[in-house]
């Protein structure tokens, strides 16, 4: 299965596409290969629950983000709260979360996750 990467050139891609079909990253992988991996299954785990098996509806990524992500998120309880996300998320307008868009959520939690850190280790 192949992801493309969002921010990456089509050389990028294709370097990345070409060593992983080569499985080498199935050897001995590190704690920031199994990181992303996790990503990627995680995202699987919730998507293929209902309707189409590659895409979060909208109750899909509220489960992910009430069972994986309420240490750093909380839980989301009202519908607003998650009209609002998935407006922001959607911007191919399917009113689903497909992977790309997806990563933009995780990216934007980690960048926060990663400041939040980093003002607290100042102090
Ligand atoms: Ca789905
Ligand atoms: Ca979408």
């Amino acid at each position: 299965m192949m992801y493309s990467l969002h921010t990456g050139t089509p050389n990028m891609k294709y370097w990345c596409s070409f060593n992983l079909s080569s499985l080498h990253c199935r050897l001995k992988m590190t704690d920031l290969e199994n990181s992303l991996e996790t990503i990627i299954e995680v995202f699987h785990k919730y998507a293929e629950k209902e309707g189409d098996k590659n895409k979060l509806k909208k109750s899909e990524l509220k489960d992910l983000i009430n069972n994986e992500l309420s240490a750093f998120l909380g839980h989301v309880k009202d519908q607003a709260t998650m009209d609002s996300l998935m407006e922001t998320l959607d911007t191919d307008g399917d009113s689903e979360c497909d992977f790309q868009e997806f990563m933009t959520f995780i990216t934007m939690v980690i960048i926060c996750c990663h400041d939040f850190f980093e003002h607290h280790e100042d102090e």
